[in-house]
This record gives C-alpha cells, structure tokens and sequence, in this order.
C-alpha cells in the first residue's frame, strides 16, 4: 500500500548542547594528568594560567620543545562522565607556533597535535594506566591549526586562537578521559568543552515532541513521536520528526490541526477557541470567523453561529452567508380583465429577506355565490406560465368562470419562507370576470337518419362559462347558399332535423348559448338523408325477421321491440323508429341543459368512427405486457406498464384480443373502450387508450391492485369496518351517478364488475355489450332469455321481463351489490336456481340482511329492490343516503333482529339451520368457518348443545382470533340457539 508522507516544515530551533566539560569555568587548577612527568617544564605539558579574548582568567596547558626530537607528550583530562550521551563533542580552542617563524628550527617541529579518548565504566585512570599510546586510546583526529602564529611585537606573543570541534561516538560506557598528545611542537591548549547535543522541545506542526537525544552517529536520525496540542486533531498519522547527530529535527511527517470551533495562535503552538462572536466551520488553519449578519454565538469554541430569531438558513447556504428572513409582500398588483382570463403584474417585494431566491405563487379564490365565503379555485383554472414557483413578477389566469368574483394572492416566498412559522406575505386583487360566451363545440356526429329527417348529437363546449340555456343548430342544403339556411333551437345537444330533401347533403352548424350570448358556430359538418332505395332495402331487410320470429298479438309487439333491439346492436342501419329508450332520453328534455351525455359507439354508422373519436390510440412501443392477470371474454388480461412521451410511467391492465377474430368481435370488443373513454370519473375505471394499429388489439386501462370486489371480498372475509364496507359502496354509488347523469345505463352492475384499487376506492368496470349477445355460451352468469343474456340475479324484474333496462333497474343491481358488499362476497339468492330466484321475487321475497348489516343499510337495499322502479331511489340519493350514514355513523349501529325476517324463506339461508347437519364439523363448514375445526374439537365443543351455549370468551379460547370471524361464529351459534328454542316450543 502507498503511504503518502506528507512533509511539512519545522522552525528553526537552535540545537541544545549539554556540556560535559569545560575548562573555562575552572576555578582551580585543572590538575589534569601529564606525561611523562619527570624532567624539566619544557618536556610535557604543563598548566599555565592565562587569559582568553575578553581577558578572563583561563587555565591552559602549553607544550614547546621543538628543539628536541621524539616528542610525546600527553595530557589526560579528568574521568568525564557521559550522561546519557551516545556522541560526544570535543570544542578546543588554542594556538600554535608557526615552525617557520622559530630560527633554526629542525625539520621535527610539529604545528598539529592528535586528540584521543578512552572509556571507563569508573574514574580508574592513573599516572601509569591507561598506557599513554594509541590502543588502549582511540584516537579522534589529528588536529590542525587554522592559522598559526609567527609574529611577536611589544607587548608579548600575538596569539591566534583556532577553535576546532571534533565528535565521536558510539560511547556506551559510564564516562570517558580525552587525551592531548604533543609530538614536537609549540602550542597552547587555552580551552577544552565537552558536550554532546539533543534535539529541544518543541511544538511544531501542531504536535508536541519532546526533548530527544541525538543519535550515535552523525548521520543517525532518532525518530520521535508528536502528541497533537490540546483542542488539536491529527490529520495525517504518524506525526513524527526525526532528531540528527547535530541536535536538529528534520523529516517532519503527519501533522495535527486546530478542531473546528478552535483556530491556531502563538505561531501555531496553541490552538485556542473562538471568542465569542466568531466561528469556526472546520479543523483546519483557518482563522475564526466573525459571525455573518443576523448570527450569533451562545459560547465560546463556536462551530457556526446560530441565525438570530425571525432569520434563517437554508441547507444549502453555506455558514458564512448572512441569515435571511422572508420577503414582505409583493407590491402594486396590476389586473386586466379580458373576459374570462386576467394578467396579473406586480412589482417585487420592497424587501427580498437578504436572498436572491424569491419566487411568487399564486392563490386563486372564488368569490360567487353571492353567500360572502370565498372557496379555492378548481383545477380547472389554467395559469400561464404555471401557478406556483413563478420566477417573473406576472402571470397568466385562463378559463376563469364568466361573470364570477375572484380574489387572487400573490405570495412572496423565498428559500427559508417554509421554516417560519407564519404563511407568506402576499398582496392580494379582486377581479370579477366578463360575461363570455361558450366555446365553440367541437364533435357532432349523426345519430340516425331516414329520408326526410338526420338525428344529430354534439358534445358540450369544453369551456361552457356559463349554464347552457340552448344550442342553435343552423342547417342548408349543401348546393344551395348560406343565406337560405334555417335554424332550429335545442335545449339537450341533440336534435331531429325533419323536412329534409330525400338523398341530399345538408350543412351543420351549432352553436351553444349562455346568458353571455351565443357562442361561435362550430366548423362546417356535413351529413346526408337517406334516398328512397336506401329506405326501402332496409324494410324490406328487417320484414322478415319481424315475421319469422312473431307468434301473435301482444307477443308479436313485444317480439318487435326485442328485435328492433337486437338489431341495433348489432349494426344494422338506423332510421329514427328503431330507436330504443336510450334515444328516447337524448330528446326526452328532461337533463340538465349542457350536460355531457353518453353516445352509443353502435348508434355510428361506422362503430370504428366511434373508437377513433372516444378512444386515444397507443403506440405500441409504449406499451411493456408484464403477466397474464385473467382470462377477458376476448382474450387474455394482462398487467404491464405504459410510458407515453412527457409522461411518467404507470401500472396498467391490458385487455387483449386473441387472434384469429372476425371484423365483429374486434368491433365488440373496441366497443367497451369508445363506451369507456367517454367517462372520466374517479369511481368509474378509467380508459388509458387503445392500441388498434398492431396486433394484438388491446383496451389498455388504469391499473386495479386488488381485482374484482367480489373476490377481494371473499379473500377478506370480515376484516373491514362497517364504515370501510358503506364507504366503497358510496363510491360505487357515485361512480353509478356519473353514469346515470351521462344517461348510461349499465345492464351488468355486479360486485364482479367493480374494480378495487390499492386504496379500496372501488370503480364501476366492464362496459362491454357481448356477454349480452346470444352467442356467447360461455359464462353460465348469463341465461339466455329472449332478445339477450342476462345476470338474472342481479337484474331488475322488469328487466328479466321486457328488457326495460334503465338506470333504475341499475338501481335494483346496486342494492344487490350492497349486498354483497355486506355479506363479503357471498352469491346472491346463494344456490336457489334463476326459476326459484326470479319466482320468489315476484312473490315480494327479498334478501335478508347479511351478517351485522346494519338496518340502515338493508334497508337502502330494499328500497332499490322496490318492485315500481318509479319508487327506487335515484343513485344521487343513494350517495347522499350513504354520506349521511358516513357523518352520522351512530346510524349504522342499529341491526336487524335475526329474528325478525318478515319473507322467512330467503332469511333462514342466510345462517344455515344446524338442525340439518349431523355434526358440529358439518356445521362449521356450512358457515364457512370449516377452518376451526380442530379448534372446536380439542376444546371439547364438540356437539350442538355444548356449541350452542359458546360465549365471545369461549370463541376466544378456541383460537378465533379474527374479528369478522368471532362475529360470523358467534352470530351462527345465537342463531342456532334460537332455533333450538323454537323446536322446543314447537315440540311444547
Ligand atoms: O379478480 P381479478 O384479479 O380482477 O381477475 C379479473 C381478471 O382481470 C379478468 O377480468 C382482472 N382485471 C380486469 N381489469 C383490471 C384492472 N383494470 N386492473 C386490475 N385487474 C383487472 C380482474
């Protein structure tokens, strides 16, 4: 691995040197050992006192025999002891008598002397012992002078003092004896100091290395290691320096700085807190900071400085950014009205709160209604370049209501608005729109036509700013000029042109009309009356179904109506007396002016018109099939994704088309998507596309997590609150509102055709007509019956009868939903067959109420099951009804007394009689409760009478521990309780 050593610098610090010795601070004689000793002063060393430059008295030792030959005078210092030391250090400082200056001299005079040394545990030298010879001495060096001296003048000698240092070592013994040796010349030892050096203390770098002793030899490096200073952290380890043979420390590696809220003083050697008012971020060499504006400190040693109250900081501003407040309010908002848009402009806050981040967002409140509240706007309010988040100080307000008061707010916000506590500043404007007139409408398609008269339906302007009062259809011949056209007023968005030229193309107009006025014209639309030919074939092809499938009288009526029926359905031309009850509601003038309504895909002379115009066709490409979820009547269901351009990718269920089908199936099968697409509601299933141009054709839908109710139901026997159940019911009933408001009648409403998401809202499905058609034999649901299929048990009796299908037989399959709702799924009329079923309704027999069904609900159910359907309540009473008992849920409390079934025969099925099973086994199973068994038996409830008399504890001892079960068992055994009571006093 790579070891970066980062070097740093190291002051300059003088080197410490230890002495050992010195000859200069002698206050007595030196008393150092001589050899030889014998002889006269001229033979050896001898000690003289003497000065030294600043003329303090000194002891020396002097030599000068130059005359004699064979020289060897030595001079030996006292025992030195080392003191730790590995190197020592030897400074001399002296003089020497220049040969050539001394007349006659021989060739044996000498200007250089050697220094030796020798180590000794104790001061055991004597006169004799070290031998004075080089061996046992260890010689350091020859010294030489540096310069010499040769002059001498008036006042004595002029002395040139040399000072030489030399070293050595390893010294290993308790001390040591340095020793002089003279061979022939004339020289002067004026001072001799002794020490060895150690690297100091020091603080460097952050770290503290203590005083170290410098290494044996002089290139030897001794390594020591740092401690960071207090409030100081390493940054780079090992934090080390190495001390030389001279004292100095070098290779400087690693090194520790200041923690964060510390900063470095005293040149580096103390890391101190920040003072009060100032801050520090990071460790580092910084300096403390001075707190930004708006900021403060609570102690010393700050890491940052908190923002003052009323200021603040965002994550993303950096600490030495100044605190920042909210904006204050936008100023001088401008409006200008142009009918049912505004532009709003406004100036800038006068005051930003410090920061450059404001952006403006835009509150839009209503003000009709004339009641003084005020309420938000919808979401249909279109703001240009969007509502919140503006970056420019203006705004564009589209498709406001006509005539309606406004109030607009513009908030200020910036970076910190959303961490203080109050709501943005804002400067508000009222506005109260113009009168504007409709927008144009955009779809008109032919209904039907005979020879002389067109059926039109058109859809409603998508901008109606206003209530519809009327639509005006303006018509001509399309050979003749625009000025001879006629106008006829209708108060739905259909109408019958009658009086019209056989065979001929007519122009279509329409224009909507509010109290504003009228709108513009729609674009030119052009459709043509049927030829007499045209007429005639379609007679003469309908005769004979007429009469091969009438028996007489009445019954041939009826027979006529079911064909005429049949016929539509399945695509045959249509002149204006084909036309079922569905027609008969688009000019009947009993909706609201205005309001959307249902077309019929079958009622196109071309049903793919339909699906092109109801439909959004899917690209392929878009589309990623994931896994089969079920089998469709057309093909597979499939999950899978969907990912259109600029949108995000969702969860999708596709119905699919198998191969292989007729230009009719595919046309059936598409029906559902034109029927669907026409819908937008949130309890209705909503349609994403289609995808027609590759194969297989699939209907591509939201995605529903938890499937059809009915199973999801059954999977989660007893596990939701009343209110949970009465909630999905309630949007079953609005989704059923919506439908019945577009004049929708939906023939199939059952538990298995509603669609449960992930947040059980629950949405009407399945708009598909062909499980109606007679052949489709596959779903045994749908009994044959004349003219059509039909879900017996959950159609309305005038339906099963004489297909008198309408939102009020829609009606009676809701209040059959409801109760399946109620009972978690369980079949309707249970295994009655359709004969009993149909037989016991007509003989008033009704459902009784499921399990813990509260009255309240029942009762709705009853009320839907109303044999007049004049007298079933409308799916907008429904939804209000069960709004009320979501309010109110002290309702919902009230049961029906098991007992007190007023049509006894439907009732008693609802908990099967115990009497007619043998076992208690036999009897869980009956109830659904099969799985507890071995529960019932180990516990010893194990026959009726001992079953019978089961409390809530005992349900509990025996391991039930789901709610909804405890409640079904307890009910069951209650209720076999009360059938044992009525043997008894039967048998009384
Ligand atoms: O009860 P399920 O799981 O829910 O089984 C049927 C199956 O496909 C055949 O109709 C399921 N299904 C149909 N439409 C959807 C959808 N939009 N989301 C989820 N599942 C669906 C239905």
């Amino acid at each position: 691995m790579d070891i970066l050593w980062i070097l740093w610098t190291i002051p300059a610090v003088i080197a410490v040197e230890e002495t050992l010795m010195d000859s200069t601070t002698a206050t007595a004689e030196l008393g150092w050992t001589v050899y030889p000793v014998s002889g006269s002063s001229d033979n050896s060393w001898e000690e003289v006192s003497g000065y030294d430059e600043n003329m303090n008295t000194i002891r020396t030792y002097q030599v000068c025999n130059v005359f004699d030959n064979n020289q060897n005078n030595w001079v030996r210092t006292k025992y030195i002891r080392r003191r730790g030391a590995q190197r020592i250090h030897v400074e001399m400082k002296f003089s020497v008598r220049d040969c050539s200056s001394i007349p006659n001299v021989p060739g044996s005079c000498k200007e250089t002397f050697n220094l030796y040394y020798y180590e000794s545990d104790a001061d055991t030298a004597t006169r004799t012992s070290p031998a004075w010879m080089e061996n046992p001495w260890t010689k350091v060096d020859t010294i030489a002078a540096d310069e010499s001296f040769s002059q001498v003048d008036l006042g004595g000698r002029v002395m040139k003092i040399n000072t030489e240092v030399r070293s050595f070592g390893p010294v290993s013994r308790n001390g040591f004896y340095l020793a002089f040796q003279d061979y022939g010349g004339c020289m002067s030892l004026i001072a001799v100091r002794v020490f060895y050096r150690k690297c100091p203390r020091i603080i460097t770098n952050g770290a503290l290395f203590q005083e170290t002793l410098s290494g044996a030899e002089s290139t030897s490096l001794v390594a020591a290691r740092g401690v960071c200073i207090a409030n100081a952290e390493e940054v780079d380890v090992p934090i080390k320096l190495y001390c030389n043979g001279d004292g100095e420390w070098m290779v400087p590696i690693g090194r520790c700085m200041c923690k964060a809220g510390n900063e470095a003083v005293e040149n580096g050697t103390v890391c101190r807190a920040c003072p009060s008012g100032f801050f520090k971020p990071t460790q580092g060499d910084e300096a403390c900071m001075q707190c930004p504006i708006n900021s403060r400190t609570t102690s010393e040693g700050a890491i940052n400085c908190i923002c003052r109250n009323g200021y603040y900081r965002t994550d993303s501003d950096p600490l030495q950014m100044p605190c920042t407040t909210v904006p204050s309010a936008p100023q001088n908002v401008i409006s200008s009205v142009n009918e049912t848009s505004v532009m709003l402009e406004w100036m800038p806050p006068r005051d930003s709160g410090g920061r450059e981040d404001v952006v403006f967002n835009i509150i839009c409140k209503s003000c009709g209604g004339g009641r003084g509240g005020c309420t938000r706007c919808g979401d249909n309010v279109q703001f240009l370049p969007r509502q919140l988040g503006l970056t420019e100080p203006r705004v564009y307000i589209s498709d406001l209501l006509a005539h309606t008061q406004y109030t607009f707010e513009v908030q200020a916000v910036n970076g910190v608005s959303d961490q203080s506590p109050y709501s943005p500043q804002y400067a508000s404007v009222n506005i109260t729109t113009n009168q504007a007139a409709p927008s144009t409408v955009s779809i008109m398609h032919q209904v039907s036509r005979t020879v002389d008269s067109i059926t039109l339906s058109w859809s409603q302007p998508d901008q109606p700013n206003g209530v519809i009062l009327d639509y005006e259809l303006q018509y001509y011949e399309k050979d003749q000029s625009e000025y001879n056209s006629t106008t006829i007023r209708s108060q739905t968005n259909t109408a019958i042109i009658r009086g019209l030229k056989p065979g001929s193309i007519y122009v279509f107009q329409v224009r909507a009309r509010t109290v504003a006025g009228f709108g513009r014209y729609s674009g030119k639309m052009y459709f043509q009356t049927m030829t007499e030919e045209e007429y005639n074939t379609s007679i003469q092809e309908k005769l004979p179904l007429i009469i091969g499938s009438a028996a007489a009288g009445l019954v041939f009526l009826i027979a006529v109506v079911v064909i005429i029926i049949v016929c539509n359905r399945r695509g045959f031309d249509r002149a204006d007396s084909e036309y079922t009850d569905k027609l008969q509601h688009y000019t009947s003038g009993h909706m609201t002016p205005g309001m959307k309504i249902y077309i019929d895909p079958f009622t196109y002379e071309d049903p793919n018109e339909a699906v092109r115009e109801f439909a959004k066709e899917i690209d392929i490409s878009c589309v990623k099939i994931e896994q089969v979820i079920g089998a469709g009547e057309f093909g597979e269901v499939c999950s899978g994704n969907l990912k259109l351009p600029g949108k995000r990718e969702m969860f999708v269920a596709i119905k699919t088309l198998k191969s292989g089908y007729t230009e009719k199936q595919r046309r059936d099968f598409l029906s559902e998507a034109s029927i669907m697409g026409q819908f937008d509601h949130p309890n209705v299933i909503h349609l994403e596309g289609v995808v027609t141009k590759s194969s297989p054709v699939m209907i591509i839908t939201e995605y529903m997590e938890n499937g059809s109710l009915d199973s999801f139901l059954r999977q989660n026997d007893g596990q939701f609150t009343v209110i949970q159940l009465v909630g999905m019911l309630r949007g079953i009933a609005s989704g059923m509102k919506y439908l019945a408001d577009m004049n929708y009648v939906h023939r199939d409403l059952a538990a298995r055709n509603i669609l449960v998401n992930s947040n059980l809202v629950c949405k009407v499905s399945d708009f598909g007509l062909s499980r109606f058609l007679e052949d489709d034999t596959s779903d045994p649901t749908y009994t044959s019956a004349l003219g059509g299929k039909i879900p017996i048990r959950w159609t309305a009796p005038e339906a099963i009868q004489y297909r008198k299908f309408t939102s009020a037989s829609d009606v009676w399959s809701y209040g059959i939903v409801m109760w399946e709702v109620m009972s978690y799924g369980e079949r309707p009329y249970w295994d009655m067959t359709n004969q009993d079923v149909i037989n016991a309704i007509e003989q008033d027999y009704r459902l009784p109420p499921p399990m813990d069904c509260p009255s309240a609900l029942h009762q709705l159910m009853l009320d839907c099951w109303q044999k007049d359907r004049n007298n079933r309540p409308k799916f907008s009473q429904i939804v209000n009804n069960l709004d009320k008992m979501i309010r109110n849920p002290n309702t919902l409390k009230a049961m029906t007394p098991l007992s007190s079934g007023v049509h006894l025969p439907l009732l008693d099925r609802s908990i099967p009689d115990f009497s007619s099973f043998s076992t208690v086994d036999e009897w869980l199973d009956a109830i659904k409760m099969g799985q507890y068994k071995d529960n019932f038996a180990s516990a010893d409830f194990a026959t009726f009478d001992v079953v019978s008399q089961m409390t809530m504890d005992d349900i509990l001892r025996v391991g039930v521990t789901l709610a909804g079960h405890q409640k079904k068992i307890l009910n069951s055994v209650q209720m076999m309780r009360a059938q044992m009571n009525q043997i008894q006093s039967v048998e009384v």
